[in-house]
């Protein structure tokens, strides 16, 4: 058995908050990994006497994988071999499903040994929810690479309540159907008491989904299952711990390190910035064209105007990511070699990746901010701008494609395919005046402020808590539309 405490609550995500390291010793150490879904959730699970369980990162089977105490929370690796790694993780979760849940922005590959190693892999996750979980214990489920779990653990542990959070895009039918192992997703989704997605089309999507290919009969955001339990599929959009960066902003470290960023860029008149996980579906090439057109054009110069590209290493063994590296790097290298001038660069192109200090000083010196995935859950990047703009200034360019878009109506929205119309959106706001900007920018910051990530975990775990115990069978069953 586990060895590990019984928790009343359990995040089950692909990976831990923590990195595991082996030292020159031969020994395995952790190393935090700190991000937004474990600054919400830490708070919750001390309150609850929580476990996380994940993947610490590394391909190895040997030993460190005993289950630890990191922070007082209680954290239980789960190993993955060289080969799981390969087929689960960069095959399936990043080959398979990322393409296809984004519009098919690449192709999606199908084959059946990632398969087979998405059912092994999600298997050991359930197997590990289902022992350290107490009766009756909360269990929450994290992402795509885990749609198998809440079906897995359930059979398991009926006990238990189950509620599953997608990150990114649930995609329309018409894509979705392309998958060859289409039903047993749903099916898996459907172990689930509460499925919660970024947008409400998402939850439409997977409902209609679930109406047409399994035949459950639906009403609004609930599916009954023939066995009268319901399952119930909504929205919850993500947020960012809004406090957190704005006093990290507002530090005079990272005040400093601004200044120092906008005097090495000689300080121009204005910085547009871009951050993203170098991603097929951030957009990040057809913006560097639209701003290198610009200054082709004349519209801006480089004495006036300059951007930045945080491009932050992601995915390296996965073929895709290579390709759009070297043609992004190749745009960069032919935008600089065409326009830059001595001590000029038109873009500074960082692959790199940096501590949140840094990062919030990025978001201190850049004048206008831009956005553009062709498809994106939430986009983080654009609520951690904002809420770092605590003088109510600064222009957020933003793709209609992110999830943010609904929420964040003020930015400058665009359409990512049209690379003229992005171009008019970024001299816009390289023109906009102090007072336009102003207007937009404490709208949108209201929003963030309100809508953080506290309460977007609080929000999840209540409405789960809220369901009717589904073995509860009075539960009447509407009629099917
Ligand atoms: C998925 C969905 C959804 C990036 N570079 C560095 C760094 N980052 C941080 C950002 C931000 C996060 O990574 C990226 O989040 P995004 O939301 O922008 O995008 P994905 O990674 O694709 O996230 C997305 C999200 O899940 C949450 O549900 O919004 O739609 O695709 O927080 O700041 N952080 C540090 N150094 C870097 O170099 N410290």
């Amino acid at each position: 058995m586990s060895g590990a405490p019984q928790a009343d609550l359990v995040i089950v995500a692909n990976r831990l908050p923590v990195d595991r390291v082996r030292q020159p010793d031969g020994s395995v150490s952790w190393r935090p990994s700190p991000g937004g879904l474990v600054t919400a959730l830490e708070p919750v699970l001390r309150a609850n006497d929580g476990a996380w369980i994940g993947w610490p990162g590394s391909a190895d089977e040997d030993d460190g994988f005993e289950p630890f105490e990191e922070n007082g929370l209680s954290l239980i690796p789960v190993a993955m071999s060289a080969e799981e790694v390969e087929e689960f993780y960069e095959g399936f979760s990043n080959g398979t499903l990322w393409p296809l849940y984004h519009d098919v922005v690449a192709k999606p590959e199908f084959h059946r040994e990632w398969w087979d190693s998405y059912v092994t892999v999600n298997q050991r996750f359930a197997d590990r929810a289902a022992e350290v979980a107490a009766e009756g214990a909360t269990v929450w489920v994290q992402d795509y690479q885990l749609q198998l779990v809440p079906q897995m653990l359930r059979a398991l542990r009926p006990d238990l309540r189950i509620g599953f959070y997608l990150h990114i895009p649930f995609p329309p039918a018409e894509l979705f159907s392309q998958l060859p192992w289409r039903r047993q997703i749903l099916e898996g989704l459907l172990g689930a008491d509460l499925i919660g997605f970024q947008l409400p089309g998402a939850a439409a999507n997977f409902v209609r989904l679930v109406r047409s290919r399994v035949g459950h009969k639906t009403h609004r955001d609930t599916i009954y299952l023939p066995d009268g339990r319901p399952v119930k599929a909504t929205a919850f959009p993500i947020s960012i711990d809004t406090a957190g960066f704005e006093e990290l902003a507002r530090s005079e470290a990272v005040e400093e390190r601004a200044a120092e960023i906008r005097e090495a860029l000689g300080n121009p008149r204005r910085i547009f910035l871009g951050v993203d996980r170098l991603d097929y579906t951030k957009g990040i090439y057809s913006r560097l064209r639209a701003f290198g057109e610009l200054v082709r054009d004349g519209h801006l110069d480089v004495e006036d105007a300059v951007f930045v590209q945080v491009a932050t290493p992601s995915r390296e063994r996965v073929e895709q990511y290579r390709i759009l590296r070297d043609d992004i790097e190749m745009l960069v290298g032919r935008i600089n070699g065409d326009h830059g001038k001595i001590g000029n660069p038109a873009i500074h192109y960082l692959h790199n990746s940096y501590p949140r200090e840094e990062m919030a000083a990025f978001y201190r010196a850049a004048d206008i901010m831009v956005v553009t995935p062709f498809r994106d859950g939430m986009n983080l990047v654009a609520k951690e701008y904002v809420a770092c703009r605590f003088e109510d200034d600064g222009a957020l360019v933003l793709s209609e494609f992110a999830g943010a878009a609904q929420e964040l109506r003020q930015a400058w929205l665009v359409n990512p395919y049209d690379i003229d119309g992005m171009k008019s959106a970024l001299l816009e706001a390289f023109a906009a005046d102090r007072k336009e900007t102003s207007r937009r920018m404490r709208a949108m910051r209201r929003t963030v402020v309100q809508h953080d990530v506290s309460k977007w975990a609080a929000d999840f775990l209540r409405e789960l808590e809220a369901l009717p115990e589904h073995h509860d069978k009075t539960v009447r069953e509407p009629r099917s539309r």
